[in-house]
């Protein structure tokens, strides 16, 4: 690791690797300065075990590893499980990962929000519409409450639903969605109860010698994709907003560009707005402080979804998605990155080792051996927050500027654009009924349909390739499209969520309704041609959205000319994240398949049957343009099957 020999690449070398310049110019960077990034240890893990890609692999018990062969013998695993049976358990382990990781995000948000109504932690409830739309649906009576007392209701509804011991389903879900999929999921007994027993009991049942049975797995992959959807997505989004306040459009910029030559630099790289939230409050602060330590001040830029949480209530730029994150470090600007759970590479330590970048970890469960630990407790934010920043200001007189190279490349953003954002832009035009004027150009066809874009970046994968490519030939076929994740960040590069995009970008149809709908709300100019709707938890803003249309127009979601696409996906959490949309009876694209190839039943359930079952399924296609058309041939059937 960082040596100087001499060895670079040149910028066409990566091109295989990304289609970002700025990502392409730090690789070469990278290169030169011989340290290794994701994708030299992608190279390294070549070739992939092939039993392992096909979700063939167990290791379940201790007389395995068992693996099982899909051209001949064995064809069974030492205890008699078979290709199917295999595969559908390491499956729902997957979507247990990922309703895990969601499920304690949105558990560590409330206990925040407890505490902050108790006035025991730091934080402002700053999301008082929310605080009224939230008791609401959960039928808290606010009458002669103040807020800061139904904010307590609502954080205490909240964990008695992760303290129930009884079978009814969880109470959020039942808050949150329509009569329809109540009874859809009922039929096929997937409603959750508490989210952590049924983490629990997918561990029990996926565990040596219980379910023997591929079907009733893959039901607990629905019922598991579901806790991701209410117990992760939907109470975190609630939950943050009442805290953080709800998004409301902000403008910015994306790309390493961000990143500033004469301020200090903190990179906010995670999931946890508690966190993000904090450093970003006391850099402003501290700015005074930082200009005496000799810099023009302090500038916070953001990665993964930590970066979406802030660049969406505060305007925050952001620096990069996933993959650019050990990029951003290569840039030798950047004082301090601190994480606090979910997506760093456990690499950035030793990216950071070769300049005089600090890593930050803030979790108990989120450490990293060679990072300075601050537990950021949700009591102690305000003095952990000041500690932080203070670290990075005091590293600013470190930065090497010989090993300092910052692409220029970054591009105007907008974010903030939540459920609330949208209807009120669209009341301009409609008061009474703010969703007419979009299922009116729906049914005019002026919008095709819609499509959720959303999820990481894999190594596996040119980084944001097949997300741009399917994007362009959505957009000028007249499909909208929101965006969160990483997925929003890629977009965010290349222009797609600025209003200059719509002109570049949307097919004339879509641009008259962008252009329309913005200047009804006063932007003088279109919407975006790609509303950027916040992090992966937010993706609950889109199934809320999808509620909303539905309700209007008197269908299910299942019938709605909408799709949802993960382009890159990489984590646990998109797999979990993507089971919820196709049990929410969405048609959901995926680049990568998941492990489950290695047998014939799950695949053909997941792509096929399932449709039967809840109404959406999953659709496999690698290629950007391609998938671009397979979304909007079902978009087309949807439509037909409404008449429009
Ligand atoms: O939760 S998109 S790489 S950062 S998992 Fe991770 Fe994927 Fe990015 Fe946000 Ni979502
Ligand atoms: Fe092998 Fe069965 Fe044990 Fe899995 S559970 S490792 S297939 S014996």
């Amino acid at each position: 690791m960082c040596d100087s020999n001499q060895c670079a690449h040149s910028h066409e070398h990566y091109h295989h690797h990304t289609i970002d310049p700025a990502a392409a110019e730090m690789l070469e960077k990278a290169n030169r300065e011989h340290i290794e990034t994701a994708w030299d240890r992608y190279e390294q893990q070549k070739p992939q075990c092939g039993f392992g890609d096909l979700g063939l692999c167990c290791r379940n018990c201790l007389q395995g590893p068992c693996r099982v062969n899909p051209f001949g013998e064995p064809k069974e695993g030492i205890c008699g499980a078979d290709a199917d049976l295999i595969v559908a358990r390491n499956l729902l382990r997957t979507i247990v990962g990922g309703a895990a990781s969601h499920s304690d995000h949105s558990y560590m948000a409330i206990h925040c929000l407890k505490l902050a109504a108790e006035g025991k932690a730091p934080y402002q409830l700053k999301g008082a519409d929310k605080i009224k739309s939230v008791a609401a649906k959960l039928g808290i009576n606010a009458k002669g409450k103040s807020d800061n007392d139904l904010a307590l209701e609502i954080a205490l509804a909240a964990l008695a639903d992760f303290g129930s011991y009884d079978d009814e389903p969880m109470k959020w879900l039942k808050a949150s969605v329509s009569a329809e999929r109540l009874e859809a999921w009922n039929k096929l007994g997937v409603l959750p109860k508490n989210p952590d027993r049924e983490i629990r009991t997918a561990m029990h049942q996926t565990s040596m010698g219980v379910d023997g049975s591929p079907v009733n797995l893959l039901l607990s992959c629905l019922k598991l994709g579901l806790v991701d959807g209410y117990a992760g997505l939907q109470m975190g989004t609630d939950v943050q907003d009442i805290l953080f306040g709800i998004p409301y459009p902000v403008k910015t910029e994306a790309n390493l560009g961000v990143l500033s030559h004469d301020k200090v630099n903190i990179v906010v790289h995670g999931h946890m707005p508690e966190v993000s939230e904090k450093i970003v409050e006391w850099a402003r602060k501290l700015d005074g402080e930082a200009v005496a330590a000799g810099a023009a001040g302090i500038n916070i830029a953001g990665i993964c979804c930590s970066g979406n949480e802030v660049l969406m209530r505060q305007g925050v730029p952001l620096a990069g998605n996933y993959l650019s994150q050990e990029l951003a470090i290569i840039t030798g600007a950047v004082e301090l990155m601190v994480v606090d759970v979910q997506c760093f590479m456990p690499s950035i330590t030793k990216v950071a080792a070769c300049y005089h970048t600090k890593v930050v970890t803030t979790t108990p469960i989120g450490q990293l051996p060679d990072a300075e630990y601050i537990p950021f407790t949700h009591e102690e934010a305000d003095k952990k927050a000041q500690e932080t920043v203070r670290m990075a200001i005091a590293a600013y007189a470190k930065r090497d500027p010989a090993k300092v190279q910052i692409p220029s490349h970054k591009s105007e953003a907008w974010g903030g654009f939540s459920v609330e954002t949208i209807v009120g832009a669209l009341s301009k035009v409609d008061a009474e009924k703010p969703l007419k004027p979009l299922v009116d150009n729906i049914a005019a066809g002026n919008i095709l349909g819609a499509v959720g874009v959303v999820g990481c970046n894999n190594v596996k994968l040119t980084q944001d390739k097949v997300t741009v490519e399917m994007v362009e030939e959505l957009l000028a076929n007249n499909v909208l499209v929101v965006a969160t994740g990483c997925t929003a960040h890629a977009l965010a590069k290349y222009g797609f969520l600025s209003p200059a995009g719509a002109k570049k970008y949307a097919g004339e149809k879509l641009l008259a309704v962008l252009t329309a709908v913005g200047e009804a709300a006063g932007l003088g100019g279109p919407l975006p041609p790609v509303l950027h709707m916040g992090s992966c938890v937010d993706n609950s803003r889109i199934g809320d959205l999808l509620n909303a249309l539905a309700a209007y127009l008197g269908v299910a979601v299942k019938d709605l000319p909408v799709a949802a696409s993960a382009p890159e996906l990489q984590h646990e959490k998109a797999v979990s994240i993507g089971t919820w949309a196709v049990a929410m009876g969405v048609f959901t694209h995926i680049s990568i398949a998941p492990f489950v190839l290695g047998s014939p039943l799950v695949s053909k359930v997941l792509t096929d049957d399932l449709e039967g079952l809840t109404g959406g399924k999953f659709y496999v296609e690698a290629d950007g343009r391609k998938a671009a058309e397979g979304i909007m041939a079902h978009i087309r059937n949807k439509r037909k099957a409404l008449g429009i």
